[in-house]
């Protein structure tokens, strides 16, 4: 066994985590993030699910059927359990509980899945952001999706995203800067 310097480097040294952009999609893209309502929700879910994993909130958006993040990795888990506890919570609370949710009653129904009781897509796309070119160009594009979908002229209209906590504006969410 070598002898380095004595100490666990791997406990002390901050290793960058790179950034991840998440999106996840509403079940059948259905849009049930549409209402004021829910979207407040959802956003205060993303601030809980945010402090209780620890990650950086970099950037996010909610739109109606969809929802784009960039986040950094969660120091004790992972981009992909954040993100099942944050869709599980919305879920709940804006679908309300399944009836049937043991797996024994899942697996004898295995039609469940195609109810539309479900909420999400299952999938999520995940890209690992490498750059500070690619994390601007993600950033640029989670504003501006509002704009480009033709919902508000202007980013700073729409709250549910984090373009007004980057210009140092009120903002629903505090935003974490690289
Ligand atoms: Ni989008």
């Amino acid at each position: 066994m070598q002898q380095s310097s004595g100490r666990d480097v791997s406990k002390e040294e901050n290793v960058p985590s790179v950034p991840d952009f998440i999106t996840f999609t509403c079940y059948q893209r259905r849009k049930f993030l549409a209402s004021v309502k829910n979207r407040n929700l959802a956003v205060r879910i993303l601030g809980e699910v945010r402090a209780r994993f620890q990650f950086k909130l970099i950037g996010y958006v909610l739109m109606p059927d969809h929802v784009h993040l960039l986040i950094s990795e969660p120091p004790c888990s992972s981009p992909a359990k954040a993100m099942q506890v944050f869709k599980q919570r919305v879920s709940r609370l804006l679908r309300g509980k399944k009836r049937r949710n043991t797996s024994q009653l899942v697996l004898a129904f295995p039609e469940e899945d195609a109810l539309p009781r479900r909420f999400w897509q299952r999938r999520y796309f995940d890209m690992n952001l490498y750059s500070a070119y690619l994390i601007r160009q993600k950033l640029d594009y989670i504003h501006a999706n509002p704009v480009k979908e033709k919902l508000v002229s202007h980013p700073r209209d729409w709250p549910w995203s984090s373009w007004s906590a980057h210009v140092g504006q009120d903002a629903m969410l505090a935003v974490d800067f690289l």
